[in-house]
C-alpha cells in the first residue's frame, strides 16, 4: 500500500495493518497540546463525522495522543500502531495532524489509518504561497479557504499582494482615500473590495492558527496606478514609451489613463514620484501602519517591473524604501530586480526569473546574499501557480511557460541561481497572480495539484525527490482533496484512483 503523503516526510517506515477509528476513539493531550487537539478534532469531525472526546487521562490503546514539546521547531514524530502518538512543538503537532489527515481512509463506513512510523522535519524555513488580491479581490472567507489548503501542504508563509495598478486592498487610517477611491474595481471590471483592519487581523489570526505567517506586500515604486485615484500628487502620469506601447499591443491590453481605474493587465507603466517629499510622507504613513498590523518579521515592498523608471531613480528609491522598512522594525523583502540597488542590509530577495536565469537576474539575486540577506526562489517557469498546465487550459497565463505537473516538480532550488550559496536560500514560494481567476474554484484549479509539487520541493529532503514516487502519492491524494471539498485540476497523466 502506498502512503499517499505529500510532501514526502524525511523518514517513513511502513507498518502492517491499520488502526481503526470508532466512536470510542479519544484524543489525549499531554503537556498542553490543546491547540493541536482542536485542529485534529475539527479535521476528524469534517472528514469522518467522529468528534472524539478530548481528555488529559493516561493514554491507552486506540487513543490519538498529542504530546507537546517545548521548542519552536517544525519537526514532529508520528507513530501509528496500537494507538496514534504525535510528538512535537505546536507547529510540529500541527504538521503531524496534517500528515495524519492524508492517511485517513474509509471502507464500508469504517475509518482507519495505515500503521507507520514517521520522523519528519522541513528542508527550508520559508515555504510560501502568494495570493494576488489586487488584480482580483478575494474576500476574507476565500483567503481563509486558501490558508486551509496551503497549510495542509505544510506551507508556512502567506504572501498577500495587497496593492497593484488595479486596486488597493488594505484600509490605511491615515490615508483613508486609498480604500474609499482606489479599491472599487478589479481586473476586467470584476468586483473590487478591500480589507478593513479588523478583516486583516482576522486573516493574520487565522493564518497563525494554521502556522502561517502573513507577508504583506505594498508593491512599489511601480504597480501604483491605483494610488493616483486617491492621492494624485504621489504618482507620476502613466509612463509611455515604445517598449510599453509595444507591450500593451502584444498583450492586447488597454493603456492606463490618469485618474481612471485601470481594468487591463498590462504592467510597468506606473510609478510613485520618487523624489518628492509628499511621496515619502505617504510611504511612511502607509508602511508604518502595515508594519503595525502585520506581526510577522517581513514587509514586502515590491520592486518589480518598473519598466518606465530610469535605473538611477529606481535604485535610489529601493535604497530608501528598504532602509525605511528596516527602520520600522521589519525585514524588507523585494523582487529580485531590487538587487540592482544598495538594498538595506539583510533585505530578502525574491527571485522570479526563469529556471535558467539571465546573467543580470542572477547577479541581482546574488546581491541580496552579498548584503547579508537571503533569497526566496519563485522561478516563474516552474513555481508560478498562475501559468497554464497546457496550452489550451482555460485559466492562467503563458508568458513564463506552460507548466505541467512534472515540470512544476522537477527542479532543484540549489541549481537555479548560479553562484548563490545554498545557505543563502531561505526557501521557495509559489505566486498565484489573479488576472485570470475570478473565484475560489479557479484558485483551486491552478493550485491543485501543482502546489503539492512545490510543497515537496520546499519541505522534503533533496534525496527524497522522485517523480515516479510523487506521481503515485499525489494521485492517491486526489480522493483526499475531494473528501475535503477542495476542487482542483486532475491532469490525465496521473492515476487519480483512490488507494
Ligand atoms: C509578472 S512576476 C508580475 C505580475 C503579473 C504576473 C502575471 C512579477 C514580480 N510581476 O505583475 O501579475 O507577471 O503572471
Amino acid at each position: 500500500m502506498v502512503l499517499t503523503l505529500v510532501p514526502q516526510p524525511a523518514s517513513v517506515t511502513e507498518g502492517s495493518g491499520t488502526l481503526v477509528l470508532s466512536p470510542a476513539t479519544r484524543i489525549v493531550i499531554v503537556d498542553g497540546a490543546d491547540a493541536a487537539a482542536s485542529v485534529l478534532s475539527d479535521v476528524l469531525a469534517a472528514r469522518t463525522g467522529l468528534r472524539p472526546d478530548v481528555v488529559t487521562d493516561p493514554p491507552s490503546d486506540g487513543d490519538l495522543v498529542l504530546r507537546r514539546t517545548d521548542d519552536d521547531g517544525e519537526s514532529y514524530r508520528l507513530e501509528i500502531g496500537a494507538r496514534v502518538e504525535i510528538t512535537g512543538s505546536d507547529a510540529g503537532l500541527f504538521y503531524g495532524v496534517q500528515t495524519l489527515r492524508q492517511l485517513l481512509r474509509v471502507k464500508d463506513g469504517v475509518w482507519s489509518i495505515a500503521r507507520a512510523s514517521i520522523v519528519d522535519a522541513p528542508r527550508y524555513a520559508y515555504r510560501g504561497v502568494m495570493l494576488d488580491v489586487a488584480r482580483t479581490f478575494f474576500d476574507v472567507a476565500t483567503v481563509k479557504a486558501f490558508i486551509d489548503r496551503a497549510s495542509s501542504l505544510k506551507f508556512n508563509h502567506l504572501h498577500l499582494h495587497l496593492t497593484d495598478d488595479q486596486g488597493w486592498r488594505l484600509h490605511i487610517d491615515s490615508r483613508p482615500l486609498l480604500t474609499e477611491k482606489a479599491a472599487g474595481t478589479s481586473t476586467l471590471g470584476r468586483p473590487g473590495g478591500f480589507y478593513t483592519k479588523d478583516d486583516f487581523r482576522e486573516i493574520v489570526g487565522y493564518a497563525a492558527a494554521h502556522h502561517m505567517v502573513v507577508v504583506p506586500e505594498i508593491d512599489l515604486p511601480g504597480h501604483t496606478h491605483a494610488i493616483g485615484l486617491a492621492y494624485p500628487d504621489v504618482v507620476e502620469a502613466p509612463v509611455m514609451n515604445d517598449m510599453l506601447l509595444a507591450q500593451s499591443e502584444s498583450l492586447g491590453q488597454p493603456l492606463p489613463v490618469a485618474g481612471e481605474p485601470y481594468l487591463g493587465w498590462g504592467v510597468g507603466h506606473s510609478s510613485v514620484r520618487i523624489h518628492e517629499d509628499a511621496t515619502w510622507e505617504f510611504l511612511r504613513d502607509v508602511l508604518s501602519e502595515v508594519a503595525e498590523i502585520a506581526p510577522g518579521p517581513y514587509l514586502h515592498v515590491g520592486g518589480d517591473e518598473c519598466l518606465g523608471t530610469p535605473a538611477a531613480d529606481f535604485d535610489a528609491f529601493i535604497e530608501r524604501v528598504t532602509a525605511l522598512t528596516a527602520e520600522l522594525g521589519k525585514t524588507p523583502v523585494a523582487w529580485h530586480e531590487a538587487g540592482s540597488a544598495q538594498v538595506a542590509e539583510g533585505t530578502v530577495g525574491q527571485f522570479w526569473g526563469s529556471s535558467t536565469p539571465t546573467a543580470e537576474h542572477a547577479e541581482h539575486t546574488r546581491r541580496f546574499a552579498e548584503r547579508g540577506g537571503r533569497v526566496i526562489l519563485s522561478p516563474s517557469t516552474r513555481a508560478y501557480l498562475d501559468m497554464k498546465y497546457t496550452a489550451d487550459f482555460p485559466l492562467g497565463l503563458t508568458w513564463a511557460a506552460i507548466i505541467d505537473l512534472e515540470s512544476a516538480y522537477s527542479w532543484e532550488p540549489e541549481e537555479i541561481v548560479p553562484g548563490l550559496d545554498a545557505e543563502a536560500i531561505l526557501g521557495v514560494e509559489g505566486p498565484l497572480w489573479s488576472e485570470t481567476i475570478p473565484s475560489l474554484a479557479d484558485i483551486d484549479q491552478l493550485f491543485f495539484p501543482r502546489a503539492a509539487a512545490l510543497a515537496e520541493i520546499g519541505w522534503s529532503p533533496a534525496s527524497a525527490k522522485d517523480w515516479a514516487s510523487f506521481r503515485d502519492r499525489v494521485g492517491g491524494l486526489g480522493a483526499v482533496w475531494d473528501a475535503e471539498g477542495w476542487g482542483g485540476h486532475r491532469p490525465s497523466e496521473i492515476d487519480w484512483s483512490p488507494r
